[in-house]
Formats: structure tokens, sequence, C-alpha cells
């Protein structure tokens, strides 16, 4: 995984731990030889507990933690011992977070944020917008008032948590499970846009944060569900709606079991540009070796950041009589807990020697595109999609002319003192109420005729002035 990897490809990694480092400088600077050595070397001891061992690759080792769990002691002490990264199991969701409209609480939400980072743990938030545990008040809403209010809440409480989450799930089990299109909801009868307007309102709220899109049954790659969500994430990525990463909650049993190809299903995200991440891993019957090669599938990809437990014993899971964690109901190490921390150390990653290695070549510098002209020009227009006092949302479609378009800036002129807070997909320069936007380095190619977007959130009120183009 080192030797293929340049810097730049690599993910953010939230740990990244000694071992991680003197690994790669073993592979960087004296060859891949010695880095097998290394590896059995007394001086690279296996790690003890779940989360440093995956902080050895710079990936965490997760747990759901639920806030009513918090006075029992065999379950924190395990928890803290084993895991650093931490998911509430239901204190986040729409019914605690916003039990009547409007009205925002996080007494709970924060009980578990705050055990975690109290104890040196990062928080995955979980979950912005789901068909499922709405309140009252918003089951009875439909169309552009649940719209509205979806956008509010995700401005709710991404504003509360803003610049401490590392991860939200923006969006949770949107896909039907058989045909692999859209599910039904309400959430989805305001329009089939409801998805990529709950991400570009996250990306504002809350700029630090990794967006994720979360689901189960989506492991197996042959599976329609699993191609619906891909699809989609590709078409975000095409058109640039703000998605960083997919959660694969990894909720295996008889009826959705683990298949080999959950590693193709990996790389094939991966492959469109998001970190991926198992979310909520629980296993019927907790197979050591099925354990053993979920965490080797997630060593294999290079974009696999982490992975989540979806609870800490069996009795805390949401499947208790499947017994399908890694601690038994005493708190007891199960054989699949024994088997994922050798997995994590190493233990099966790489069964079998690797042949004499090839020298890392040393990487050649990609020269910076010199831009073709445009020839057909290119038009933008400002779009105001969300607003409220004092402070919009905008997005702009830049489009090419009869001719395709390498790199664009649009220009316009705020009316009455607008400014920008927020930009994505472009970077910006200002000079009073002039403002100018060029192409992000990923989104200044277009095709003749097609299109593409840039947003940000702005402070005044809404203003939709006649905007430029032009492309060198
Ligand atoms: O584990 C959660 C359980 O305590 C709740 O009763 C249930 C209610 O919907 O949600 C469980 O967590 C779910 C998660 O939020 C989303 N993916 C499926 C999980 C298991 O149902």
């Amino acid at each position: 995984m080192v030797t293929s990897s340049t810097p730049s490809d690599r993910p953010r990694r939230p740990f990244s731990g000694l071992h991680r480092t003197l690994a790669a400088a073993a592979v960087g600077l004296l060859g891949a030889a010695t880095a097998l050595v290394a590896v059995t070397a007394p001086a690279d001891a296996a790690a003890s507990t779940l989360g440093a061992a995956a902080a050895q690759s710079g990936r965490y080792f997760g747990t759901a933690i639920s806030a009513n769990k918090l006075s029992d002691s065999t379950y924190t002490t395990i928890a803290n011992r084993e895991f650093n990264m931490v998911t509430a199991e239901n204190e986040m969701k729409i019914d605690a977070t916003e039990p009547q409209q409007g009205q925002f609480n996080f007494t709970q939400a924060d009980r578990v944020y705050n055990w975690a980072v109290q104890n040196g743990k990062q928080v995955r938030g979980h979950t912005l917008a789901w068909h499922s545990q709405q309140p009252g008040w918003m089951q009875s809403l439909s169309g552009s008032a649940l719209r509205q209010a979806m956008i509010n809440h995700i401005n709710g409480v991404m504003a509360h948590y803003k610049g401490k989450i590392y991860q939200w799930d923006v969006v949770n089990e949107a896909f039907d499970d058989g045909t692999g299109g859209r599910r039904d909801s309400n959430l989805q009868r305001t329009g089939n846009d409801w998805i990529e307007v709950a991400f570009r309102t996250a990306r504002a709220a809350d700029p630090a944060a990794k967006l994720c899109y979360n689901d189960y049954n989506i492991d197996n790659w042959t599976w329609a569900k699993t191609q619906g969500v891909y699809n989609m994430v590709k078409d975000f990525k095409q058109r640039g709606v703000p998605i960083d990463c997919v959660g694969l909650q990894g909720h295996f049993n008889s009826g959705s079991a683990y298949n080999p190809n959950f590693r193709t299903t990996l790389q094939s995200f991966a492959a469109l540009g998001v970190d991926v991440a198992i979310t909520e891993l629980d296993v019927e019957g907790a197979s050591p070796t099925t354990y053993a090669n979920i965490v080797n599938d997630c060593l294999a990809v290079s974009r696999c950041v982490g992975i989540t437990v979806w609870g800490v014993r069996d009795s805390d899971s949401w499947r208790s009589s499947q017994t399908p964690l890694l601690f038994d109901g005493n708190g007891n190490k199960k054989p699949a807990y024994t088997s994922v921390l050798n997995a994590l150390n190493g233990g099966t990653t790489n069964p079998s020697p690797t042949p004499t290695p090839t020298p890392t070549p040393t990487p050649t510098p990609t020269p910076t595109p010199t831009p073709t002209p445009g020839g057909g020009g290119c038009s933008a227009t400002l779009q105001t999609v969300n607003s409220w006092p004092g402070g919009f949302q905008t997005e702009v479609t830049v489009r090419a002319g009869g001719s395709a378009v390498n790199g664009w800036t649009v220009k316009w002129t705020w009316p009455s003192g607008q400014s920008i807070s927020s930009l994505w997909n472009g970077t910006q320069s200002v000079s009073g109420s002039s403002v100018t936007v060029r192409n992000a380095p990923y989104n200044g190619s277009i095709a003749a005729g097609s299109s593409t977007t840039f947003g940000f959130t702005g402070n005044g009120s809404a203003a939709t002035p006649t905007a430029t183009c032009t492309s060198p």
C-alpha cells in the first residue's frame, strides 16, 4: 500500500501514528526488502488495542456509543481502551436533536460527544437527513416546507458542532433495497435533488467536515443498490456536488452475507475520488474469518480510512441475539476480536512474502496543463437556492459554448454590499464589490455544451447579478 501511493494521493488521515511514519520511511528510504524485515522485528511490536493497531496504517477503529450506557463502567472501560473514533448510536439523529421544529436539543448528543473528545477520540456525526427517526413534526411535512426544514436542520446541527466532527453522514439510506433506485420517502418526494441540496448545505455549514453518504446493503458489488449508489456518487463527483466519502454500514447476516467482492466495492468507490469507511460493522455469529476478511479488505484500499463496529458488547447490539460484535455480554474478548486485532497488526494482510521488490521510482512531477483556447466561450448564471435573514446560498452554473472550455473565469459585481462567506468548487478573489471566481483544479475542463457548477454562501440579501464568463 505504501509503495504504490504518492503523498498527494493519500487522504488526510485522522491518525498518523509513529509506526506508519517509520514504515513509510523504511520503504521510501531503504526499500521494501528492509520493510519486510521491519514488520517482523521486535521494534515494530504488535499493538494491543484495536485503535492503536489501526493507527499503524493511519486508520481509525471506532464504535457506536449510547449515552445511556456511559454510566456502565465495564462498557466505558472497554470503549475507552479499544476505540479511537465514536459514533453516537442514536443521539445525533433528527428526532433527538430537533424534537420540536426550530428547537434544537443537544443534551444527549453532547454527552456522547464530550465523552469521546474528553477521552481523546474523534467523532463521526450520524445523521442529518434520513427517512427514519424523524420527529413527528417532520413526518407530517412535505414539499417545499419539508425541503426547507431539512436545510434548517442541517444548518442547526452542523453549526452546533462546527469544526468538531471528522465525518458527517449527511444523508442516510436513501436507496431502495430491491431496484437500486431511490427509496420512496417524504424527503424523496420533495424532488430528486434533495440529496445534493443536503450535501451543498452541509458543505456551507461546516467546510471542515468530511461529508459522507451512508447506507447498508451496498457491500456486494453485484447488487443493484450498490450500483445505484455508485452511479449517484460518480454523478456527484462529475458535477461538483460536494461529497467526500461513502459509508458502507457493513451489517452482515444470513440475508446480506459477506462476499469477497466487498474489496472491489471499496476500491470502486475510492476510485471515484472519495474516501470509504465501514461505518456500522456487525457480523451475525461473529465469524473470526469473516471479520478478518473485512479488515483486510479495508487495509487493501488506500482510501479506506477506518472501521466502526456498531456497538461494544453483544448485549449492546441492536441485533444482540445474533451475537455479532467483538466482545461478549460480559465484556470478554471473543475470537473475532483477536482475529481483527491480528489483521490490523498485519498478521493476515500479506500471508506470503512479497517477491523481490522493485525500487520505488522517483515520481515525475506532473506539469501544470497549459490551457488550450476555448473558442466558443462560456456563460455563467447565478441562482439563489436558499436564503434566510441576513444570508443566502447561491449556485452558479458555468456552461461551455460550442467548443470545449479549458479553464474559466466568472465575474460579477454585487449590487448592494453582499459578500461571500464560503465558496466551494472554485477559487475567489474579491476587490470591493467586484468578485472573480476561477475554476478549481478539477473542474476547469467543460465539454462543448456541458456545464459545471460552483456555489457559495453569502452575507446580505440574496441577489443574482448578471455574470460574465471568459475562458483563456
Ligand atoms: O442501533 C440503532 C438502534 O438503537 C435504533 O433503535 C435504530 C432505530 O432506527 O437505529 C439503529 O441504528 C441504525 C443506524 O442509525 C442506521 N443504520 C442501521 C442501524 C441499525 O438499525
